[in-house]
């Protein structure tokens, strides 16, 4: 059993050896110990991160990538990292074509990553410039009570105009977020969410060469309308990494063997999403409660992401391509035009579209072979969308349309990269890509496929 003693030894020796590190410590028969959890007891003194530097991107920890959106800027005052986050009304961009009047911090949706150090203090200025009452919680950290920010609970309401000052030291890492706990139901629904990411002081595992962070998200956003509606319970139509929609998501881009971490962060009003990387197999290495040792991780392909929880991941970037990273459910994988219309899969059309299009002008008749062609149709110019509103699925590949939107990113793996930026899309060898089979293939293999129509 871990016993709050224990927890003190485990503690106070990662501290004192530096690189000893919080997980998988081992005795000195190397066994496994007990895993070490974090401190619960935050009024308990901390000497372990009394006189601490702040820590510095470059020589304590190598930053986050937040795609589509960056982190919170900071300064040092007096030891105490500062730092300013101003919640704002904020017209946001999903994707081209699809733009909404949200609520957000410095200008941004979702807010900007807060990124810190263990064991550094903090000092967070929120300002509010939103037309309600607000208030920020700290979701995950272990802090004092009174900067927990429940309005109401451990805080008065931060009412329009006013500043708060909240202030703790850092005493866990991991990926965690910060969101409004003020009429969490309209203003969560708004956009009021970002990540926070601790780096740790003493890192136990190799520091990742490409760290990324992505905030899930899920709204209602009615064709037509440009506010997002915090009433919807269960009918969402926009889904979002870092409040971007696929074809909106900035790829992700790494060099061959670079060291990856991905962590993901729900904060949607209802849904799960199971996100799914392809080409890789990977264990979760942390969620929002802290390391998982090793000896407990598993490989795994998809990582199923809760409302209130964050997951990070770790695999080496050994496999150069354009693989998808998406949420498995299909219909998050779906954008905002459509979803409530009868079923006409199967469906023979016949004169249909002429006899209408009498009435209705450029009418087209969709989905009796499926959805897939819905953006095609859009992009060439075939059938509209009515005004800010975007079809139902994706955008342009490199071979032909992909049939994908909402929750849907990209990794892009190269050797030779010369930056970052994004590279394009992937040239593969010659003869690595499925394509059409040859009638001496089949002849060769014994294939006999049937000519007649289905
Ligand atoms: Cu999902």
């Amino acid at each position: 059993m871990f016993t709050r003693r224990k927890f003190i030894t485990t503690s106070s020796v990662a501290f004192a050896g530096g690189a000893t590190g919080l997980a998988n410590a081992r005795d000195a028969r190397g066994k496994p110990e007990s895993v070490p959890r974090q401190d619960k007891s935050y009024s308990r003194s901390l000497p372990a991160y009394e006189g601490l530097a702040p820590g510095q991107p470059g020589r304590d920890y190598t930053p986050v990538i937040t795609p589509n959106n960056q982190s919170l800027p900071w300064k040092v005052v007096d030891g105490v990292k500062v730092y300013h986050l101003i919640a704002e009304p904020v017209d946001h961009e999903f994707a081209p074509g699809l733009k909404a009047k949200c609520w957000g911090y410095n200008g941004r949706v979702h807010g900007p990553t807060i990124e810190a150090v263990e064991g550094d203090k903090v000092r967070i200025y929120v300002t509010n410039k939103l037309p309600a009452g607000t208030s920020v919680h700290w979701h995950g950290l272990l802090l004092p009570n009174g900067m927990d920010g429940v309005a109401g609970l451990n805080q008065k309401i931060i009412r329009p105009g006013e500043t708060f000052k909240y202030e703790f030291t850092l005493v866990q890492h991991g990926t965690h977020m910060y969101h409004s706990h003020h009429d969490e139901m309209t203003q969560i629904a708004l956009g009021t969410t970002g990540p926070l990411v601790i780096h740790p002081r003493n890192p136990s595992r190799p520091r990742p060469d490409r760290d990324f962070v992505f905030m899930l998200h899920e709204w209602r956003i009615d064709v037509g309308t440009s506010r997002p509606n915090p009433n919807e319970m269960t009918d969402f139509n926009i889904f979002t990494f870092n409040a971007r929609s696929f074809p909106g998501t900035a790829p992700m881009v790494a060099r061959l063997d670079d060291r990856m971490r991905i962590r993901l962060i729900n904060l949607g009003a209802m849904s799960h999403h199971p996100i799914h990387l392809h080409g890789y197999q990977f264990p979760i290495v942390e969620t929002d409660g802290g390391q998982i040792p090793e000896s407990a991780q598993q490989l795994e392909t998809s990582v199923l992401t809760a409302v209130g929880q964050s997951r990070a991941f770790e695999f080496t970037a050994n496999e150069p391509g354009d693989w998808a990273m998406h949420c498995h459910m299909t219909h998050h994988v779906m954008n905002q035009m459509g979803h409530d219309f009868p079923n006409l899969i199967g469906m023979q059309a016949g004169d249909l579209d002429q006899q209408i299009g009498s009435l209705l002008p450029g009418y087209m008749t969709m989905g009796t072979d499926g959805m897939g062609e819905h953006g095609m149709h859009v992009q060439s110019g075939h059938m509209q969308v009515p005004k800010n509103s975007i079809p139902m699925v994706g955008g342009p590949g490199p071979f032909d349309y992909i049939t994908m939107g909402g929750l849907f990113t990209i990794l892009k793996v190269r050797e030779n990269l010369a930056s970052y930026d994004d590279p394009g899309w992937y040239e593969y060898p010659q003869g690595t890509v499925a394509s059409l089979a040859s009638d001496s293939d089949l002849r060769r293999d014994g294939i006999q496929v049937a000519r007649s129509q289905p």
